[in-house]
């Protein structure tokens, strides 16, 4: 052993029972164990620029997220035109599990015509964001909070749920956002809302914004988080707002919706499903999840993105030799969630010349051939020869494979010349093609 070789201890992995990336005891409020889905492709979704739903369309999409098993469905407003009302209206009819939402602006002639759409609650939102309130409606705070005790009184007199959300709420002035939603709170709501209108918050101010507003809320009310992803932190300011005591995240299939859009519901799915296996996989229909994915692709014109957790073409594909190997071993090595959790596999990419022999070799089983593990060996190395020259496809290593096999199972056969003067055969051997190379 090298003289500078210091032996260090090994990690011993933990009990089964306990998940390292499971809801932190720290985070005494945590909902990652309890979460609720508030999916709103056909409210944010229909803001995404390619998005047109025919009301055909906007039906199949509420009963597909439904199945699937999202809380609640949020529409769009049924002010916004005459077909967006009868829409609403007919996805209330249809008799889903989930609670139907419609998405209003803090205002009484809105909320008039949506407690009349058939819903199950109103999502209330008003921009208090100095920008918002200096370029969008143009209200002070007062204003703000006095419509939103008329709103919400309304609304609640109706026998609905309802929330009140700030737009923008992290470029809001702490203090004016406190202020409303201890207003809202007093007088009663099912869920207040903070909303990352323009993707610009991190994780830790999520966290500590989720924090403080549980401190000054009444227990009974829920939190509702709204991320955009213009940075890139949708799924992660999901996470720590559960982490922080928020109950319910909005969704989207895809995560579409304005610019590029919101906490895509797949992707939260993946994220949960590591923190809070049993409590996801008993939930949600995870299976479906592809489907529904096409399902709104195809009406919007997208591709599933290539690197798409889950559903993406290479989500659950390997490819380095090194991988390959542990993959083949136990498919934890690299992989933190199971494929067949969601109906899917898990897929070796062999054809490369980063490929290696335990690879081949499985390529080799499932060509039904039989090869030693040396023969394997052999045959890789051409394998990743040809793999340095152009990049491989997955028949040019088949074949590379079955001229190898045939090759080593085609008898070498050797001569002696007999009393005649004619040939006889002196050995037959199965030797493979190095052995026959040897011989020459
Ligand atoms: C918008 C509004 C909203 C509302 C979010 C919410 C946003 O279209 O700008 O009601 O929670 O991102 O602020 O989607
Ligand atoms: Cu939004």
């Amino acid at each position: 052993m090298c003289e500078n070789f210091e032996q260090v201890s090994e990690a011993v992995p933990k009990a089964a029972t306990s998940n390292p990336y499971g809801p932190n005891p720290s985070d005494f409020l945590s909902n990652v164990g309890s979460f609720q889905v508030i999916e709103s492709t056909l409210r944010e979704g229909e803001q995404f620029a390619n998005a047109f739903f025919t009301t055909e369309k906007k039906i199949e999409i509420a009963k597909a997220l439904d199945d699937f098993g999202v809380d609640y469905i949020e529409l769009t407003s049924p002010v916004a035109s005459e077909q967006s009302r009868s829409d609403c209206e007919a996805i209330c009819k249809l008799g889903l599990k989930a609670k139907i939402l419609t998405h209003i602006r803090c205002h009484m002639d809105d909320a008039k015509v949506a407690v009349e759409t058939g819903v199950d609650g109103v999502d209330v939102v008003i921009g208090t964001s100095s920008f918002l309130r200096q370029y969008s409606h143009g209200k002070d705070m007062n204003y703000i909070s006095k419509q939103a005790v008329e709103v919400i009184e309304f609304v609640k007199s109706k026998g609905l749920e309802i929330r009140f959300s700030s737009e923008d709420s992290f470029r809001s002035d702490l203090v004016d956002l406190l202020n409303i939603y201890k207003t809202v709170d007093k007088i009663g709501v099912n869920r207040i809302g903070i909303a990352d209108t323009v993707g610009c918050a991190n994780p830790r101010q999520v966290y500590e914004l989720v924090r403080t507003l549980k401190s000054v809320i009444s227990s009974s009310t829920e939190i509702e988080c709204h991320f955009h992803n213009d940075t890139g932190c949708a799924i992660a300011n999901a996470y720590t707002a559960l982490e922080g005591g928020a109950k319910l995240i909005d969704t989207s299939v895809l995560g579409i919706g304005e610019r590029n859009g919101i906490t895509p519901l797949g992707a939260l799915m993946a994220r949960m499903i590591v923190s809070a296996p049993e409590y996801v996989k008993n939930k949600y229909k995870l299976h479906k999840i592809r489907d529904i994915e096409n399902l709104v692709a195809d009406a919007v014109q997208v591709n599933i993105p290539f690197n798409n957790p889950i559903t993406g073409f290479c989500a659950f594909t390997h490819k380095a030799g090194i991988h390959a190997k542990a993959i083949l071993a136990n498919p934890s090595t690299y992989e933190i969630i199971n494929p067949n959790d969601f109906g899917l596999t898990r897929y070796i990419h062999f054809a490369n010349r980063l490929t290696g022999w335990n690879a081949i070799k499985s390529r080799v089983d499932q060509l039904n051939l039989h090869l030693s593990d040396a023969q394997c060996k052999e045959v890789t190395a051409k394998i990743k020869k040809l793999g340095d020259v152009r990049p491989l496809n997955i028949d040019d290593v088949d074949s590379i494979i079955k001229d190898f096999h045939q090759e080593v199972n085609t008898p070498a056969v050797t001569y002696k010349e007999n009393a005649n003067g004619d040939a006889d055969v002196e050995s037959i051997s199965l030797e493979g093609p190095s052995a026959k190379k040897q011989k020459k």
